[in-house]
């Protein structure tokens, strides 16, 4: 496994599709110009670490929970590095005190050689201050009070971490239940622009969110479809 430090990228994401790593090589850098998040969504990356992990499956049945399984890695990394009490808001975004800090997105690509997944994470760092439309739901690890992170012993964290839920196979790794403040909680469901209101009941296993709407009905929802907000806000 290598690790690549690149001074500037568009996104660490990209470059994993446009060169021939190894599997569990990570890439990462401070300075992401053009960070991308999930539905199309733009991930803003100045004072942040930005990571790419490249994983090339064995198998390939019940790879959307890999977004689920790396999402929770650097979950639990962080929490150990920084005794923060952080959690997940479905699918993967990690969360503190109704505030983002780090989101994860997990691509696939396809080619010849088969399928890999290039799992990604933008993680604030020193941010005293974020754009105008996240100012109110971003946070950084500078603004809760870490201010020298090692950022190779989180890397290497997140690495070891990724690979021991790995070795259960791809399965949601039960620590996910108990970090996911999205359980039990009354939602909004975003498709499209068209929202549907709900309670989030439980996971399933490929990582989707089960939720029972207020018309009674259980409706499967994944992350490469739909956004979830609590009904007062972004939590
Ligand atoms: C995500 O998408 O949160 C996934 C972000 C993944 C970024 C990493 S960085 C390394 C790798 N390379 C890439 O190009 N991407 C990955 P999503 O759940 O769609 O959330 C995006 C939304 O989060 C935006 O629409 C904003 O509302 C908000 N947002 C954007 N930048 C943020 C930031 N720095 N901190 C907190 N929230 C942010």
């Amino acid at each position: 496994m290598s690790i690549i430090y690149l001074e500037q990228v568009n996104s660490t994401n990209t470059y994993i599709k446009e060169n021939k790593l190894n599997n569990g090589d990570i890439v990462y850098t401070f300075n992401q110009t053009n960070g991308r998040g999930r539905l199309g969504r733009t991930w803003y990356g100045e004072n942040a670490l930005a990571l790419s992990l490249l994983h090339i499956p064995k198998e390939t049945s019940n790879l959307p929970v890999v977004s689920i399984i790396f999402g929770t890695a650097v979950c639990v990394s962080l929490k150990e590095i920084t005794s923060l009490d952080l959690k997940i808001k479905w699918p993967n975004d990690i969360v503190i005190d109704g505030k983002k800090l780090c989101g994860v997105l997990v691509e696939a690509v396809t080619d010849n050689d088969g399928v890999c997944l290039i799992c990604g994470v933008g993680i604030n760092i020193s941010n005293k201050d974020f754009p105008e439309d996240i100012k109110d739901k971003a946070t950084s690890l500078k603004l809760l009070g870490i201010d020298n992170i090692n950022i190779e012993q989180l890397i290497k964290a997140i690495s070891v971490k990724f690979n021991k839920f790995l070795e259960n196979g791809y399965k949601v790794p039960e620590s996910f239940n108990d970090l996911c403040i999205t359980l039990k909680k009354e939602i909004l469901v975003i498709n499209n622009g068209k929202q549907i209101k709900g309670i989030a009941k439980a996971i399933n296993e490929q990582g989707g969110l089960i939720v029972k709407t207020t018309d009674k009905n259980l409706i499967t929802v994944t992350s490469g479809e739909v956004s979830v907000r609590g009904i007062l806000g972004y939590i």
